[in-house]
């Protein structure tokens, strides 16, 4: 499907939300929500967008003026290098919208505020909701992008000798990412060597890989404004301790059993029990930390989420991780993550060849 009509069955959906909710405008300050839209990249605090019935206006920087006439010339662009949002208040005026509606959950105090004074209303997160379901363009992204993740996994692991240092390795592995089209990490790329497995989010390091201790990898890149997120960890050396063998392995069978229970109409909060039970049944309940997993998509933390918590029921196209971990202070820890994307039937892993 080319741009064009992608960006209008966006614009549908979007319209659906301001009808359901009596909107005649929309202002769009999120610059992921933006990108989501648009498929254009702008810096937050760049560019307002404004939706409304007769069309599409953005006032952004001057210097992006051409690019977007060129690429959205359906769209009606606006040099603007600052006060973009009051900006966008005075075409709503221009106009004659009655009530145009603002992300309150997304906007900025600032901007927030004026939206306020001039009279616009605080609306839902639409574009949250519409991003937590992957059509299959970008399906067909996410999946490049996780390939690339399962690649430079692949890649990495041999290269990972006795010596090496953390940093080392995750300058290496980004580098392979970048040069596979990648634009950037979706994360801060956690490599963790012995001890340091034990921290889930461990900040990588100067610490340099000695035989025989655990090895944690956690990272993913962003493509074509998608990430990918893939956790794999081992035990490098011969003398592999017993303890290490038995929580991999209940990890492990936890995270097939958290993709199994995934598939439309699951609740979120089971498919993270169902994972949970195998750790705590285990004996190492207390040693999982966190959720079992999140929606990843242009942003590395989406809705919906697999925890203990949520209310969420998955959808067809939702893409989410499932990412459990045992973690034994002091010692070494595993996490074992596949992203997955919930299709028909249940859910196909996205991490692989
Ligand atoms: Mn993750």
């Amino acid at each position: 499907m080319i741009l064009q009509q992608r960006i209008m069955q966006k614009i549908a959906a979007l319209k659906n939300f301001m009808t359901h909710d009596g909107l005649d405008g929309l202002v769009i300050t999120n610059n992921i929500d933006q990108f989501y839209l648009l498929g254009f990249y702008f810096y937050l605090g760049e560019t307002v967008l404004l939706l409304h019935e007769g069309g599409l206006t953005c006032f952004t920087r001057q210097l992006y003026v051409e690019p977007m006439k060129q690429k959205y010339p359906f769209m009606r662009t606006v040099g603007q290098d600052k006060q973009m949002a009051a900006a966008a208040v005075a075409e709503a005026g221009r106009l004659g919208l009655k009530r145009v509606g603002f992300d309150a959950g997304k906007e900025s105090y600032m901007a927030g505020s004026l939206f306020k004074a001039a009279g616009f209303v605080e609306a839902e997160s639409y574009i949250s909701e519409l991003r937590q379901v992957k059509d299959e363009h970008e399906i067909a992204i996410l999946r490049d992008s996780n390939r690339i993740a399962y690649e430079t996994y692949e890649y990495i692991k041999p290269l990972l000798k006795t010596g090496v240092t953390e940093f080392e390795v995750a300058a290496e592995m980004e580098k392979f990412m970048r040069v596979k089209g990648a634009s950037a990490t979706s994360f801060l790329t956690i490599i963790a060597f012995g001890e340091n497995t034990s921290n889930p989010h461990h900040e990588t390091s100067h610490r340099a890989l000695k035989d025989d201790e655990a090895v944690l990898m956690d990272f993913g890149c962003i493509y074509n404004g998608y990430c990918s997120d893939m956790t794999r960890s081992w035990w490098h050396g011969d003398n592999e301790p017993e303890e290490y063998t038995k929580i991999w392995h209940v990890v492990d069978k936890a995270r097939q059993t958290g993709i199994a229970a995934e598939k439309p109409g699951a609740a979120a909060q089971k498919v993270d029990a169902a994972a949970r039970a195998i750790i705590t049944d285990a004996g190492y309940g207390e040693y999982f930390t966190h959720r079992l997993g999140h929606g990843v998509g242009l942003e590395i933390h989406e809705e919906p989420c697999n925890d203990q918590t949520t209310t969420a029921i998955l959808k067809k196209g939702n893409v989410v991780t499932v990412e459990p971990g045992i973690y034994l202070p002091g010692k070494f820890g595993v996490r074992l993550e596949d992203t997955t994307v919930i299709t028909e039937a249940g859910a196909d892993i996205l991490t692989r060849k």
